[in-house]
């Protein structure tokens, strides 16, 4: 690796902003991408769709490589740099790939990445090839994968990056503390989607460090609120999934890693993890962007699809402040926008045949 710094401003570098957090004595963190510091957007009109006055989402979608996933991604990478890996590897449903690929790449390593077949959404697979990855796909779901990738760490040849690194999670505390920071306090509530189960572990143990830190004014910490995809359900159900299936590819996981910290996080803050359909997970990735404007992938909305149910069952509160996590960016997924496609046949150029299709 060349030996320059990059610098990325504004913002300052997530991990130079939580250095104090999150450094062991010093040590550099010379690759960023600028992620982080993403918006906390008060979602007005789909607060007044849902009854909740005070509803927020978190959109990840504007981190480097589109996803949440770069938040650990960047101190997993600077670590292995700073140990000398000679390259990384990771399972993914997609999303960790690209970040992977990225960080990997401004760091001049190589990078492995195994995938389920066929199940990865088409703009997280153009972001690892294009950034150089080496992609291997299996015949099996991400669960498999992930059972491979374990081995492989284990030979040395190439450093996890799974969030069986405990570096992934580490970072991811900091979408925590970026929440307190914009709110001033802990939210009553934080909803999110549920898959491999890493970043609810997370979000819960940032709330709780800041908390301890005393940096959360108030001293709060909100009850989390986990959302899997009924036919992806496992810790719902209370069993490993064979065959897990949902639209939302990116939480289709049967047995996820961080399983033990999502009951934690799930049972400590008195919030509760359940499911939600397909179906309400596309009407509600419509509504969000067609109220909102913030474009989420699939998986994203099952957040706030289960902020939805709770709501609508007087579950939440009308006044309490909930903040909604959408992880990953709609681009990620345009195979997941289905209709209109009908209004797109092509008619001819005339301004009277244009004012008819526009019915004005
Ligand atoms: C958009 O990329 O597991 O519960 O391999 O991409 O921490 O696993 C992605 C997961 C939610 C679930 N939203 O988070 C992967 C991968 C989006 C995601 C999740 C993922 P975890």
């Amino acid at each position: 690796m060349s030996s320059y710094t990059r610098r990325v401003t504004p913002p300052q570098p997530l991990l130079e902003r939580y250095r104090d957090l999150l450094a062991r004595d010093g040590e550099p963190f010379p690759i960023s991408l600028g992620e982080g510091a993403t918006p906390l957007i008060h979602a007005r009109r789909l607060g007044a769709e849902l009854g909740l006055a005070h509803l927020y989402l978190k959109f990840e979608g504007t981190n480097p490589t589109g996803s949440f996933k770069d938040r650990g991604m960047v101190l997993a990478v600077n670590r292995a740099v700073g140990a000398g890996a000679r390259a990384i590897v990771c399972a993914s449903t997609g999303n960790t790939s690209a970040s992977a690929a990225a960080y990997a790449a401004a760091a001049g390593l190589p990078c492995h990445v195994i995938l389920p077949a066929g199940k990865v959404a088409r703009g997280k697979l153009a972001q690892a090839l294009a950034a150089g990855a080496r992609l291997v796909m299996v015949d099996g779901n991400f669960d498999a994968a992930l059972t491979a990738v374990r081995r492989l760490g284990e030979d040395g040849l190439a450093v996890v990056v799974n969030s069986i690194n405990p570096d992934r999670l580490e970072g991811q505390q900091t979408g925590a503390w970026e929440v307190v920071d914009a709110l001033g306090r802990a939210p009553d509530a934080l909803a999110l989607p549920v898959g491999n189960a890493g970043n609810i572990t997370a979000y819960w143990r940032g709330f709780g460090r800041y908390a301890d830190e005393g940096r959360t004014p108030g001293n709060g910490r909100p009850r989390m609120l986990g959302f899997q995809a009924d036919g992806a359900a496992p810790i719902v159900r209370g069993e490993p999934i064979e065959a897990p299936e949902t639209v939302a590819t990116a939480i289709r996981i049967g047995n996820p890693a961080s399983w033990d910290g999502a009951v934690a996080a799930r049972d400590d803050s008195g919030g509760l993890i359940e499911m939600v359909t397909d179906e309400e997970i596309l009407t509600v990735q419509r509504m969000i962007v067609q109220l909102e404007g913030v474009f989420c992938e699939p998986a994203s909305a099952a957040g706030v699809a289960g902020v939805r149910r709770l709501a609508a069952e007087r579950r939440i509160g009308p006044a309490e402040v909930v903040v909604c996590v959408l992880t990953g960016h709609g681009l990620k997924d345009p195979d997941a926008v289905q209709g209109e496609e009908g209004t797109l046949v092509p008619i001819p150029a005339d301004l009277g045949s244009i004012r008819e299709a526009m019915e004005l």
